[in-house]
C-alpha cells in the first residue's frame, strides 16, 4: 500500500526544501516537493527529484566492514556491528589509555544538516576529551564580515525579494545552489524588478539575468566600494536613513571612498567603468533593492574584508526601511532554533585542541605529542573535499592511525578506513531541519526500515558510549527526545510546535520591524566599528599564487560538494573538465580538447581542456568536486590544487583563492 511522509531534503543546501515521499512495502517509490514549504513551494532540484534512486542504490553500504587491502585500496571483509563497536571501544579506550584523550578526533560536516544527526557526535567526543575540529570549511567569513557591520541582526527573509524592484544575486549560483530565489525573484522581474548577476563565471542564472558583471577573481570589494563612491557622489544616499540608523557615515566617507573611483576599480576588476557606473546608478536608484549573497567571493584571503564592502551598501540607501529592500548572506535567525543538548561545550571538561577543518592535512600527518592515534569521520568525505588533497591523503594512508568512517557509500575517505560504519540516509530516520536560507523549520521522520543494516549517526554513538562505559543521561534518549529538547528551546508558540511534530513546515515568526532592527552594540548599522581591528571596510587583496591563471571551481548543479556522485552520469562523458578563453589557449598553444595538466606547488591535476568564450581570460574553469573513478586523473581530484590557506578572518577556507599553470599533458 502506498503511503505519504512530509520530510525535509537533508543535504547542505540553504533551501532545505520540504518533501513529500511516497513508499510502498518499505520502499521509497517516489519524492516531490511539499507545496506547504512557504519558500521552495512544491519543487525541487534535479538532484532530489529521485532521491530514492540514492536511498535504494545498489552502491549502499548495508554491513558494518574491516579493511583487508591497504589504505587507500577499498578492500573490506563483513563484520557484524558487535565486533565493530568493541574493535573501536577497545582501540579508542588504549588510545586514551597510552596517548590522552586528545590522541582521538573526530571530523564531520553537513553530509546531513539534521539538527540531530549533524551534531551526533559532539557529547561523546567531548566527553572522551578528544581533538576538535572547528567547523570552517565552507563559509565562516561570510558569517564574520555581515556581522561585523550588522552584529546578530537578522538576514532579510528570501521571499521578500519578490517586491524587489531590483535584485543582485553576488557570488551566487543561484540555479546551482539556490534554485528557489529563483522564484521570488522571476516575480519581481514580471513586476519590472531588474536581476543583475555578479560572478567570476559565466552561470546559468548570469546569463538570463538583465545584467551581468563578470569580474577578476576576488576583486568584489573594490567593486563594491566603488559603488559606494558613485553613491556618495552622485547623492544617492538615504541621508534619513543613514542618520538614523548608521554608525561611521562620515569617517567611512571621508577616509575610505575618495580614492575608490570606477577608474581604479576598473584596474582591479577588469570591469568597464561604464558598467560600474550603471550598477551603482541602478542600485541608487532603485526604489528597494535587494542582494543575495553567494559564499563564492568570501572563499579567498580578503573574505571578510570583502564581505564588509559588500554588506555597507544597503546601510546607504536605506534598502531595509522598504519594502522589498534588503540583503541576506546567511538566515542567522536558524539559531533561533536550539540545538543545545547538542553543545560540545555542554559536555567537555576542558577545553581541548582545535584543528581548523580546513588544516585537516596538518592535524593527520603531526608526529610527537600532537599525533593523532585515532580518527572517527562522519557525514563528510575529506579525501575528496578537503583542501591540499595530498597532504590530507598522506595522512590519512598513516597505518598507525586507527580511522573510522561512517557513510552511506564506500566514499574515496570510505577506502581509507580501518572500520567501515554502514549509515541510514535521512528517510531511515528521524531527525529536526532549520535552513541558512530560509526561516522555515521542520521535522523528517523516518518513512521506511534503515536499508541493510545502517545506524543513524546518534544510535551510533548510542552504542559507543554503551560499549565504553559512558552513561550520561543524555545518551539514554532517543532521537524524538532529542527533538523534544530541542523544540522546547525554541520562541516558537505550542500550535507551531505541534505542526512540526505533524511533520508540517512551519516559518517562524519574525518581528513586523525585524529588518529595522539591527543587533549591534551600537543598535545601528556599524560602517565604523570598534569589535574588530580594522574599523572599517576597505579594499584588501586576495593571497593568489605564483602562478599564471586563476582556478575556478564552480558548483556542478548535478551534485553538491561530493553527494550525489553515486548517481553517476557515466554516460555524460568525462565530468572533472577545464574551460578556457580562447585567446588564452593560443597564447599558451592549447587546442580544443587537449589533455592537460593544471599544476601549482601544491600538486596537479589532469584534465581534457575546451575552449568557451564565456570564460574570463586569466581563469580557468572546472565544475564541481567529483569521486576519484569520476575525475580524469587517476590520482587526484580538483583539491589537490587548493590550499589550506585561511581568510583574513574566522578560519574559513579559501577554495577559490588557488591559482594554477597550464601545460599540455605529455
Ligand atoms: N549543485 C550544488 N549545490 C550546492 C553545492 C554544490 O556543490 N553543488 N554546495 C552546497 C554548499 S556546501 C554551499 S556552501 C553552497 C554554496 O553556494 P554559493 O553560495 O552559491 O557559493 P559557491 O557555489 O561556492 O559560489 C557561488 C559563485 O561564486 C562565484 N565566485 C567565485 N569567486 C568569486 C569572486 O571572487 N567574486 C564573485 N562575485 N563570484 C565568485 C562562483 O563562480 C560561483 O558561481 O551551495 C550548496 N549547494
Ligand atoms: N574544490 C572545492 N572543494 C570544496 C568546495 C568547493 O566549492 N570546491 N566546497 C566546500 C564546502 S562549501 C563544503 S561545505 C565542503 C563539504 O564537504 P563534505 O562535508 O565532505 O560534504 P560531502 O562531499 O557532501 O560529503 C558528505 C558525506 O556524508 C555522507 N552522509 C550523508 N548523510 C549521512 C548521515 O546521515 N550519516 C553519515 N555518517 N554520513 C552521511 C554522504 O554520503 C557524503 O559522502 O566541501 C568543500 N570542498
Ligand atoms: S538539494 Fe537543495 S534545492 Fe535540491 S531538493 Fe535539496 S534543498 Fe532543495
Ligand atoms: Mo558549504
Amino acid at each position: 500500500m502506498e503511503v505519504k511522509h512530509t520530510s525535509v531534503c537533508p543535504y547542505d543546501c540553504p533551501d532545505a526544501c520540504g518533501l513529500v515521499v511516497t513508499t510502498e512495502n518499505d520502499r521509497v517509490i517516489k519524492v516531490q516537493g511539499n507545496p506547504e514549504h512557504t519558500f521552495t513551494r512544491g519543487t525541487l532540484c534535479m538532484k532530489m527529484q529521485h532521491y530514492e534512486e540514492t536511498v535504494h542504490s545498489p552502491e549502499r553500504l548495508t554491513t558494518p566492514l574491516r579493511r583487508t587491502g591497504a589504505k587507500g585500496e577499498g578492500r573490506f571483509t563483513s563484520i557484524s556491528w558487535e565486533e565493530a563497536i568493541e574493535e573501536i571501544a577497545s582501540r579508542f579506550h588504549e588510545s586514551i589509555v597510552a596517548y590522552g584523550g586528545e590522541s582521538i578526533m573526530s571530523y564531520s560536516y553537513a553530509g546531513t544538516m539534521g539538527l540531530v544527526q549533524k551534531a551526533a557526535g559532539n557529547p561523546l567526543f567531548a566527553i572522551l576529551g578528544a581533538t576538535r575540529q572547528d567547523r570552517g570549511i565552507c563559509s565562516p567569513a561570510k558569517s564574520y564580515g555581515w556581522q561585523a557591520v550588522m552584529g546578530q541582526t537578522l538576514g532579510t527573509r528570501p521571499q521578500e525579494m519578490a517586491h524587489s524592484d531590483m535584485v543582485i544575486f553576488w557570488g551566487l549560483d543561484a540555479t546551482s545552489t539556490n534554485l528557489h530565489s529563483l522564484h521570488d525573484a522571476t516575480a519581481a522581474r514580471k513586476n519590472g524588478a531588474k536581476l543583475w548577476v555578479i560572478d567570476t563565471r559565466q552561470t546559468v542564472s548570469f546569463r538570463q539575468a538583465d545584467h551581468g558583471i563578470q569580474l577578476r577573481p576576488g576583486t568584489d570589494s573594490a567593486l563594491a566600494l566603488a559603488v559606494a563612491h558613485i553613491l556618495v557622489r552622485d547623492r544617492l544616499i538615504d541621508t534619513e536613513f543613514v542618520k538614523e540608523h548608521v554608525q561611521g557615515y562620515e569617517q567611512f566617507v571621508e577616509e575610505i571612498l575618495p580614492g575608490c573611483t570606477p577608474q581604479w576599480a576598473m584596474q582591479i576588476t577588469g570591469v568597464e567603468a561604464a558598467d560600474i557606473e550603471a550598477l551603482a546608478q541602478a542600485y541608487g536608484k532603485a526604489r528597494a533593492p535587494f542582494i543575495r549573497l553567494g559564499s563564492g567571493l568570501s572563499r579567498y584571503g580578503n573574505g571578510a574584508m570583502t564581505v564588509r564592502c559588500i554588506v555597507a551598501l544597503p546601510a546607504l540607501v536605506g534598502a531595509y526601511a522598504r519594502k522589498g529592500g534588503g540583503f541576506l548572506s546567511s538566515a542567522g535567525g536558524s539559531s533561533l532554533v536550539g540545538g543545545h543538548i547538542m553543545d560540545w561545550d555542554r559536555y567537555a571538561a576542558k577545553e581541548t585542541r582545535l584543528v581548523p577543518m580546513i588544516r585537516l592535512g596538518e592535524a593527520l600527518n603531526e608526529v610527537g605529542e600532537k599525533a593523532l592515534h585515532c580518527l572517527y569521520i562522519y557525514s563528510s568525505n575529506p579525501a575528496i573535499t578537503s583542501p591540499n588533497q595530498n597532504l590530507v591523503r598522506r595522512g590519512l594512508a598513516r597505518e598507525d592511525l586507527f580511522t573510522v568512517v561512517h557513510e552511506r557509500f564506500m566514499t574515496d575517505t570510505a577506502k581509507y578506513a580501518d572500520i567501515v560504519l554502514p549509515a541510514t540516509t535521512s528517510l531511515e530516520h528521524d531527525d529536526l531541519y532549520n535552513s541558512y536560507g530560509h526561516y522555515t523549520i521542520g521535522c523528517g521522520w523516518r518513512a521506511i526500515a534503515p536499508v541493510g543494516e545502517s545506524k543513524s549517526n546518534w544510535e551510533v554513538m548510542r552504542l559507543l558510549a554503551g560499549a565504553m562505559g559512558i552513561d550520561y543521561p543524555v545518551f539514554t534518549c532517543s532521537e524524538r527526545e532529542l527533538i523534544a529538547h530541542m523544540l522546547a528551546d525554541t520562541t516558537l508558540t505550542e500550535e507551531e510546535k505541534e505542526k512540526i511534530w505533524q511533520g508540517q513546515p512551519v516559518e517562524m515568526t519574525l518581528p513586523e520591524d525585524y529588518k529595522l532592527q539591527f543587533k549591534t552594540p551600537s543598535g545601528k548599522i556599524e560602517l565604523w566599528t570598534d569589535r574588530d581591528e580594522e574599523p572599517m571596510p576597505r579594499y584588501t587583496t586576495p593571497h593568489g599564487d605564483d602562478a599564471e591563471f586563476w582556478l575556478i571551481n564552480g558548483p556542478d548543479p548535478r551534485i553538491l560538494d561530493s553527494s550525489f556522485n553515486e548517481r553517476v552520469f557515466i554516460s555524460d562523458g568525462p565530468l572533472m573538465k577545464a574551460r578556457m578563453h580562447p585567446a588564452d589557449m593560443d597564447k599558451k598553444k592549447l587546442r580544443d580538447g587537449a589533455k592537460v595538466v593544471l599544476y601549482n606547488n601544491r600538486g596537479e591535476v589532469r584534465m581534457t581542456l575546451a575552449a568557451d568564450e564565456a570564460v574570463l581570460p586569466g581563469t580557468v574553469v572546472s565544475d564541481g568536486v567529483w569521486w576519484q573513478k569520476y575525475s580524469s586523473d587517476d590520482e587526484h581530484g580538483i583539491n589537490a590544487l587548493t590550499a589550506d590557506r585561511p581568510t583574513d578572518r574566522a578560519w574559513g577556507s579559501t577554495f577559490y583563492d588557488v591559482k594554477v599553470n597550464v601545460r599540455v599533458d605529455e
